[in-house]
């Protein structure tokens, strides 16, 4: 990280500057997947840079989801580069919290939607409600840090999910601790054009690739807990399934 040549070779504000260079130790494995980065103030002296220049470069990689912040620790490698694809196993049943978190990436998401609502005819079919039944509504936009990866939105009956408010990060671990956590799920995924809405808040142009997901989950008695329809983007995921010969 010294500022040798590299600071005069590379254009742009330094903190820029500065983010690059961190980006290509990263990449050159000089700060290994999952590994510290060096202290603020470390950087700050070994580049003759403020702590204000490091800081934002730091913050920029935050917002790309390389790097993450723990309190009380500093700054982590998440060991996702940019624009790198997420392998998804569609063989097991897991949740965006844990597929991201067993790749090192932190989950966070923006709320588009969450609260009881008048089910729509295709929730009443997809979810087997009663007349007069309310459905629970969450629809986030899913962030791998801060580079969205997908939208999605679930619906569930009010009775295995009476209060939406209490998922704040994960609906799998909400269901699990009621008991409700699905055993089973049909997933159908079909290629689509992004729309401009979808592809604006997926960072995307329209018309770009996506794909659409629907699940709907079980419980091992055959009750319905989720009916999610989600958009992937086309460019960052790859679903991967293992396949044996049918006797
Ligand atoms: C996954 C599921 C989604 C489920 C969510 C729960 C697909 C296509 N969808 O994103 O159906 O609701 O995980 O995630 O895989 P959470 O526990 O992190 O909220």
């Amino acid at each position: 990280l010294d500022p040798g040549a590299w600071m005069e070779t590379m254009v742009g504000p330094r903190y820029v500057r500065l983010r690059k260079r961190i980006e290509e130790g990263i990449d050159t494995g000089i700060f290994p997947a999952q590994g510290p980065l060096p202290p603020e103030r470390e950087v700050a002296s070994l580049t003759g840079l403020s702590r204000v220049t490091v800081r934002k470069a730091i913050q920029e990689l935050v917002e790309k989801g390389i790097v993450v912040q723990r309190q009380g620790a500093g700054s982590f490698v998440t060991g996702a580069e940019p624009g790198r694809r997420v392998e998804q196993s569609l063989s097991r049943l897991t949740s965006f919290t844990e597929d991201m978190a067993r790749r090192g990436l932190e989950s966070r998401a923006t709320w588009l939607e969450r609260g009881v609502f008048v089910p729509s005819p295709q929730e009443v079919v997809a979810l087997a409600l009663s007349s007069g039944d309310s459905v629970a509504r969450l629809a986030r936009l899913r962030m791998a840090g801060n580079r969205p990866m997908a939208i999605e939105r679930a619906s569930l009956p009010l009775d295995i999910l009476p209060d939406p408010q209490s998922v704040d990060r994960s609906l799998y671990e909400v269901l699990e601790r009621s008991g409700n956590h699905p055993v089973r799920a049909l997933q159908k995924i079909s290629a689509i054009n992004l729309g401009e809405q979808e592809a604006g808040l997926l960072g995307l142009k329209p018309q770009d690739a996506g794909l659409k997901i629907e699940r709907t989950s079980y419980l091992e008695n055959g009750r319905v807990v989720e009916y999610t329809r989600s958009t992937y983007r086309g460019d960052a995921y790859d679903f991967v399934a293992e396949l044996r010969l049918a006797t």
